[in-house]
């Protein structure tokens, strides 16, 4: 992956190494809103300013920070952890030389503290370039699934980021999104919707997109979409394949998929996502991940 985590968020002068707000946030993990309320309330902020704008932070600067959270995290109140961090003198933040990220954890990490540092832009161009590079299949697996589940897990444990997780998720529709087919192989489009009140619908749109990558079209209804509407699709298109997602047990109901309309040619039925009980669920086929959503859709479709 060539993607460097330092990419653009550094600023070398001949004399002093300096970190961007978005550079420090994502170094502390924390918001760049976080480092401006510092600034305001305990005059922790950065030494320099650009064209009188930009903020500039210091190896000192960001040593002092860094010190002043260390502080907080041992009990200290931020008020006197502020004051002291202000007298701190130790070795500055030694600036690491722009490194790319080589191994797809490291990737991950990247993508987990841009997102917590809500930088948008760097978030934007790394999936971008991954998804262009590698394929959705690939970059999804290896990239999208960890990173989401570690914003998940994030959100869950500190009961915060809510704000991390729309951003994240509006970035990743957007990169996936921009994934078009050139010449449609199928002459009836597959449908994928994601049933009832589910929210849940990035791995949806990645079916959408992988399918695009094969030169196969779909009509993808997105979120919430309801049990009336699928079947309206299904009488008016007769798709050749079918592929419903639930994340939430509470909108995997089986009436959604036992009561569609029968059409000739019969369609291929797939459910995906943890919301299924495949117990219950035991007339119907499901796939696990994306790469095997895309083989059998593509069977579907006869390619
Ligand atoms: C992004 C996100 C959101 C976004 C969704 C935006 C969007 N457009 O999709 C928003 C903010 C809307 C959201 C809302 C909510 N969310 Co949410 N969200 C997530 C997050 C971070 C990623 C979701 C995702 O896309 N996952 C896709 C992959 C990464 O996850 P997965 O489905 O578990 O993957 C497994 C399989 O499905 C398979 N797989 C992976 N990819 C693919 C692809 C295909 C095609 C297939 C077939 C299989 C497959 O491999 C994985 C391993 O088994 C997850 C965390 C997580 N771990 O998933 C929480 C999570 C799913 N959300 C959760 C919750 C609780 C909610 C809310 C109820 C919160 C609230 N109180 O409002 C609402 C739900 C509203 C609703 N009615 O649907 C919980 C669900 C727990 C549960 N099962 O009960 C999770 C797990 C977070 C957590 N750790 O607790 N969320």
């Amino acid at each position: 992956m060539k993607v460097g985590i330092w990419r653009q968020t550094t600023h070398v002068t001949q004399a002093q190494e300096y970190f961007s707000v978005a550079a420090v946030a994502r170094i502390m993990a924390i918001s760049p809103a976080t480092l401006r309320t510092w600034d305001r309330r305990y005059g922790l902020g950065a030494s320099e300013h650009e064209s009188g704008q930009h903020r500039r932070y210091s190896g000192e600067d960001v040593a002092k920070l860094l010190h002043m959270r260390r502080l907080i995290i041992s009990g200290v109140v931020p008020a006197e952890a502020a004051d002291l961090a202000k007298k701190y003198s130790g070795p500055a933040l030694a600036l690491p030389k722009p490194q790319p990220a080589t191994t797809r954890r490291e990737f991950v990490t990247a993508l987990f503290r841009a997102a917590y540092g809500l930088d948008e832009r760097y978030l934007e161009e790394a999936l971008s370039d991954a998804f262009t590079k590698d394929g959705v299949i690939k970059t999804w697996h290896e990239v999208v699934v960890p990173l989401l589940v570690r914003i998940g897990e994030e959100w869950e444990r500190t009961d915060t980021g809510v704000e991390v997780e729309h951003l994240l998720s509006e970035i990743i529709n957007r990169c996936l999104h921009r994934v078009k087919l050139s010449v449609a192989h199928n002459s009836r489009p597959v449908l994928l919707a994601a049933v009832s009140d589910e929210q849940h619908s990035m791995a949806l749109l990645a079916v959408k997109a992988a399918l695009a990558e094969r030169n196969i079209a779909s009509y993808y209804l997105g979120a919430r979409t309801p049990s009336e509407a699928i079947a309206s699709m299904v009488t008016r298109i007769a798709p050749p394949a079918i592929f419903l997602w639930a994340v939430m047990p509470e909108n995997a109901d089986p009436q959604t998929f036992r009561n569609l309309p029968k059409v000739r040619p019969a369609p291929r039925l797939l459910l995906g996502g943890p919301g299924w009980d495949r117990e219950s669920c035991a007339d119907a086929y499901f796939v696990d991940d994306l790469a095997s959503a895309c083989e059998e859709i593509s069977r579907a479709v006869g390619l």
